[in-house]
């Protein structure tokens, strides 16, 4: 994401990935880099390996809901994040995140519900059968990534609290603490970060509830222990480490439309037609591919998501 008194920061960010990947194809075709090799010139080239610390999740079964895509490494879901919590840099929160504690953590349900309740992350682990999914993901900045994620559809929450006919929108709140999270001092953002969806959006079967990736628990980077994942919708809508799910009436602020509200809609779909007011947004490119592919509507779910904004002027509800 972007800030305005960083106004370059979009190709600068992006650079030193293409200069590293490059860098390592060239070598590859060069046939510089032996199977051996690799890993020790690719380590010089990128830093050091990152560890696998998140517990494997069990019967994590696949869903239907999965693209078959290649899947972005490891390597890059866990050391190329936002996470302005940890600072603005694509490579901090890799970095700051282990100050993080993911235990005790609770979630408090509240606001439009019959049934509010605060749920234990070790409840939420084990309130709906676990699932893999695959989604395309869209960072408004202009990359994209598949990310194997293990969760279960939000929906599974919102049925147990049950929520009045006043429940119009879901507001989520994620974790503002100074103590663990180093960027929290800077005020570069309003916090805690705060995202929302209407609440056809938050009961789409897309929308999930999302506890790890890769078949692990989540790591810290990205959102531990517990974050939302809307996958037709621009990278920021998916609120990392939320403590707070709150039905309201109202359409609830979000940060970066508080932040810059020309820029960044309360919708946020991914949409090829909207520029951001200062870059295109047609094209994007996939971490670790060359060139940029087309963006696609609603990041390629049109077909699962185009009935919920039939009637919608998406240039006007951007
Ligand atoms: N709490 C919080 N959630 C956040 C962010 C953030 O800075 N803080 N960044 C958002 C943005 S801009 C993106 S692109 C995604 C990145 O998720 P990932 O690092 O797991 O790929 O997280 C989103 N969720
Ligand atoms: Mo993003």
């Amino acid at each position: 994401m972007l800030i305005r008194s960083k106004p370059d920061i979009l190709p600068s960010e992006i650079t030193p990935r293409d200069v590293y990947q490059r860098r390592r194809e060239f070598l590859q075709a060069a046939g510089v880099l032996t199977a051996a090799a690799s890993l020790s010139v690719a380590s010089i080239v990128a830093g050091p390996r990152v560890a696998r610390a998140g517990a494997k999740l069990p019967n994590v079964r696949k869903s239907a809901f999965s693209v078959a895509e290649e899947q972005t490494p490891y390597k890059d879901v866990t050391t190329y994040n936002n996470y302005y919590e940890f600072g603005t840099d694509k490579d901090e929160p890799a970095e700051n995140a282990h100050t993080l504690k993911t235990r005790p953590w609770t979630v408090a349900v509240e606001g439009e519900v019959k049934k509010p309740k605060t749920f234990d992350i070790d409840e939420l682990l084990k309130l709906a059968p676990l699932e893999e999914r695959v989604y395309r993901m869209r960072c408004v900045e202009g990359w994209s990534m598949v990310i194997p994620w293990v969760g279960y559809p939000l929906s599974e929450l919102i049925k147990r609290v049950e929520p009045t006919g006043k429940a119009k929108y879901v507001e989520f709140i994620t974790l503002a603490d100074p103590q663990q999270m180093p960027g929290i001092t800077m005020p570069v953002l309003k916090w805690p970060y705060t995202e929302g969806l209407r609440m056809d959006e938050a009961q789409h079967p897309l929308t999930i509830l999302c506890l790890g990736l890769y078949g692990e628990a989540l790591p810290n980077q990205n959102g531990a222990p517990v974050r939302v994942v809307i996958p037709w919708k621009y990278g920021f809508k998916n609120g990392k480490s939320v403590v707070k799910i709150r039905f309201t009436e109202r359409q609830p602020q979000t940060t970066w439309n508080i932040a810059q509200p020309r820029e960044y809609g309360f919708y946020s779909n991914v949409n090829p037609e909207v520029d951001h007011p200062r870059w295109s947004q047609a094209k994007e490119r996939r971490i670790g591919e060359f060139g940029k592919r087309p963006t696609l509507m609603f990041n390629g779910y049109a077909g699962q998501v185009a009935a919920l904004y039939a009637g919608m002027d998406l240039k006007k509800n951007f």
